[in-house]
């Protein structure tokens, strides 16, 4: 679809009293799926969180940081085998290759929130703000979940 094309389209729309279709306007962006932060174990002051990054843009993107005002402290973690053993410890960033995703899941990269500052109720939600290194950052609700049982 050329510009004339476009621009005929969202004047359409316009006229129509309809909202332009976003894809058609805005320039793709890093998405954030399924996020999710366990409710802490009793007893603990530590979770994890998991998401999924997806980079549609030609470039890729790293995560540098997450804020969120429910916890303390929150960082980038991986788990590496080191003799045999799981071991997780921090990265300085997440690379998001571009026109690829990546998956903080459980076993794999992650995030560690530290402290929590609010009360952590399951099926509640919290906001996280994601920073990313071309200085750009972005809201996004992560859904608060019970650990899974052992
Ligand atoms: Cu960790």
């Amino acid at each position: 679809m050329n510009t004339f094309r476009l621009i005929t389209f969202s004047l359409l729309f316009t006229l129509l009293g309809l909202q332009t279709p976003a894809m058609a306007v805005f320039p793709a962006t890093i998405s954030a799926e399924d996020v999710m932060v366990r409710v802490p174990m009793p007893g603990r002051t530590v979770t994890a969180g998991y998401l999924t990054l997806k980079n549609p843009t030609d470039q890729p993107q790293q995560l540098t940081a997450v804020a969120s005002d429910a916890f303390e402290r929150v960082e980038l973690h991986t788990h590496t085998h080191v003799d045999g053993m799981m071991r997780m410890h921090e990265v300085d960033q997440i690379e998001i290759p571009a026109h690829g995703e990546v998956a903080l899941q459980p076993g794999g990269l992650h995030l560690m929130l530290f402290n929590p500052l609010i009360e952590l109720v399951a099926d509640q939600s919290l906001d996280l703000t994601l920073h990313f290194a071309d200085g750009h950052s972005m809201l996004v609700q992560a859904q608060l979940s019970m650990p899974p049982r052992r």
